[in-house]
């Protein structure tokens, strides 16, 4: 983890010198009114369907797959949201994912990274993201607050991720919506039972989405009897030639 922090320091480094924060608030996209996790959560079949080409923990998961094939598949079939990884040296993404979609479909967006600098959320917002991840584990207390104000007045909505009773603390009742992750971020083990003794401690009027490790359609029942609203789910269906399709035969 502290690897990747160092690494995402440098790139936003090189990426202010590149583009300006003048320039991404004159991006067209950038004054666009966002799509709220939130509600599609609520309302629909609380799946955010992810797209993520590789990951530290497992190699190549899918490198041929089209983005917009994947993200027009994944609304077609009842999508809540759609995660987008846009770390590109350890899950090979790109922002420009998230902007290549973002005019043909209408479910909101999750820009899935490791955020670290007010910098990244402009360029959240000049691409076309509409909710953003906080990481715990990444962040002191302070930032979280500062960077869900910072989202909040761009119109983002905010994720928490949390893993541990620990992280708990860096939840406040401004965050939109609460991830747990089923994996830890530090051994990559996978623990449901864990995650629902977590949520079990959140206030019950917040929106829980579980993360990770959801391989099949026990593990998301379970889930969903234990009481979570979400379900973010990656691998179970990019490990497929066509992702699209195995969200389909998931769903129905
Ligand atoms: C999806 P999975 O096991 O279904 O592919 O997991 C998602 O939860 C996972 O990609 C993730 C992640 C993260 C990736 C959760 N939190 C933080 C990078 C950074």
């Amino acid at each position: 983890l502290d690897k990747i922090i160092d690494q995402k320091k440098q790139e936003v480094s090189e990426a202010k010198k590149k583009i300006s924060l003048t320039q991404l608030k004159d991006a067209v996209v950038f004054n666009r009114k966002t799509f709220s996790l939130k509600e599609s959560v609520k309302s629909g079949s609380g799946i955010i369907a992810e797209f993520k080409r590789q990951s530290p923990s497992k190699g190549i998961i899918n490198d041929k797959a089209d983005v917009l094939e994947v993200a027009t598949s994944y609304q077609k079939f009842g999508a809540s949201g759609i995660s987008i990884l846009t770390d590109s040296e350890f899950f090979g993404g790109k922002l420009e994912d998230i902007l290549k979609v973002r005019s043909e479909i209408s479910i909101p967006i999750l820009r899935k990274d490791f955020m670290i600098d007010e910098y990244q959320f402009y360029e959240a917002k000049a691409n076309g993201a509409d909710v953003i991840l906080l990481i715990a584990s990444c962040l002191s207390q302070n930032q979280v607050q500062e960077f869900t104000q910072l989202s909040h007045e761009l119109g983002l909505e905010v994720l928490l991720e949390i893993h541990t009773e620990d992280e708990l603390k860096h939840f406040n009742k401004e965050i939109d919506l609460v991830g747990i992750n089923n994996r830890n971020l530090k051994d990559f083990k996978v623990d449901l039972q864990h995650s629902v003794n977590l949520k079990n401690l959140l206030p019950v009027d917040t929106l829980a989405v579980a993360e990770s490790g959801i391989y099949s359609i026990d593990d998301f029942k379970f889930l969903k009897e234990k009481g979570f609203d979400g379900f973010l789910m990656g691998e179970y269906f990019m490990r497929n030639e066509n992702p699209g399709i195995a969200f389909e035969e998931f769903i129905k």
